[in-house]
């Protein structure tokens, strides 16, 4: 008998638990933060149960409404949205959301004000949807700069200030990543249970990963730098074996795939979208957050995406990110281009 293995299977080491254990580390901690997790995590169960029912339910379909970025919306990211902001409302622990579909952030009334401000996509890759394809939830936290009232620049602020990020994952398993600064760790949902279990302790990328994940339709609006990068990955010109190609177009899938493989996963700048696609707040600098907690890095083509200061909140962002020496890579093409 493997006891090592039966006793893992036994002991369960549920989200609840871990943080628990993480918060006992800080005397000084109220709970505060456990009491926000634990409602972005039934935030995630319910969305994954309303994913896995969206075509028993007849879920899928329009819900007549389009959101800030023009896009139209999804039944799903209605009903998405709405439990995010109810249950973080009701956690009594955030004082600002900003969620892709609000076009304005939500100041939380005082008397259920915390000192979290949270910043989320409640449901991201939502063209995915109708055809069954992963699709995930990404969140970041922000503390309140001080004990004033709180202002939008409580959320404007670097992707380094945060205290925590992750992402949910609606795939053949829903998987929830965090990290609060301290590394990265993955939990399984056990839907027999109920729980999310630590399935992923300590995760970090690859140093180097043999898979590039871009949309290669944009190709001929990209700068030199990118193309230059992606003929690379295709035609290596060290005699290394050329990458493989891997874009599900749902950046919770791509990134899950980047973090746990290795390689590196590219939204660029292109002449059409001079600032590329991805939203700053609550999707590049999540995703960030966690590939240099999982010992990876993330550019933006001019800086470390975690620097950057944002000026709105629906801001957008070219993002490389993954492994470290992938986005050496990268790094060291773009700083050549500005050197000529
Ligand atoms: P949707 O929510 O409209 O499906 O967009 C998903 C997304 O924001 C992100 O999850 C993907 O990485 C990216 O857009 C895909 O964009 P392209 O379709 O332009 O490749």
């Amino acid at each position: 008998m493997d006891y090592a293995a039966d006793a893992q299977r036994t002991d369960l080491m549920t989200i609840t638990r871990f943080v628990l254990n993480e918060q006992s580390k800080h005397p000084e901690s109220r709970g505060d933060f456990t009491i926000l997790l634990s409602h972005i995590v039934l935030g995630c169960k319910f969305v994954c149960s309303a994913v896995n029912k969206a075509g028993l339910a007849n879920l899928i379909g329009l819900a007549g409404e389009t959101n800030v970025q023009g896009e139209e919306q999804k039944k799903l990211d209605v009903l998405s949205n709405e439990v995010f902001v109810k249950a973080l409302v009701s956690s009594g622990r955030t004082c600002i959301l900003v969620s892709e579909e609000d076009e304005e952030a939500t100041f939380v009334e005082p008397s259920k004000r915390g000192r979290y401000c949270v910043v989320f996509d409640p449901l991201d890759g939502s063209s995915n949807i109708d055809c069954g394809v992963s699709i995930g939830t990404i969140f970041g936290i922000y503390s309140v700069k001080d004990g004033g009232e709180p202002t939008l620049d409580d959320v404007l602020q670097p992707g380094k200030n945060m205290v925590a990020a992750g992402y949910c994952m609606y795939g053949s398993s829903c998987t929830l990543v965090i990290s609060t600064g301290s590394g990265v760790n993955g939990f399984t949902l056990d839907p027999s249970l109920g729980e999310f279990i630590l399935t992923h302790p300590d995760i970090e990328i690859p140093k180097k990963g043999k898979i590039y994940s871009v949309n290669e339709g944009n190709a001929k609006n990209w700068d030199g730098p990118t193309a230059k990068y992606v003929e690379k990955c295709k035609f290596p010109i060290d005699g290394s074996s050329s990458k493989s190609l891997r874009y599900i177009g749902s950046m919770v899938a791509d990134v899950h795939r980047t973090l746990l493989y290795g390689g590196i996963f590219l939204y660029p700048a292109d002449k059409k979208s001079p600032n590329g696609k991805l939203r700053v707040l609550y999707e590049v600098f999540p995703m960030s957050f966690l590939m240099e907690q999982a010992g990876g890095q993330a550019f933006t083509g001019k800086q470390r995406a975690l620097d950057m200061v944002p000026k709105k909140i629906h801001e957008r962002s070219p993002i490389f990110l993954g492994s470290y020496d992938d986005v050496d890579e990268i790094k060291a093409l773009y700083a050549a281009e500005e050197n000529k």
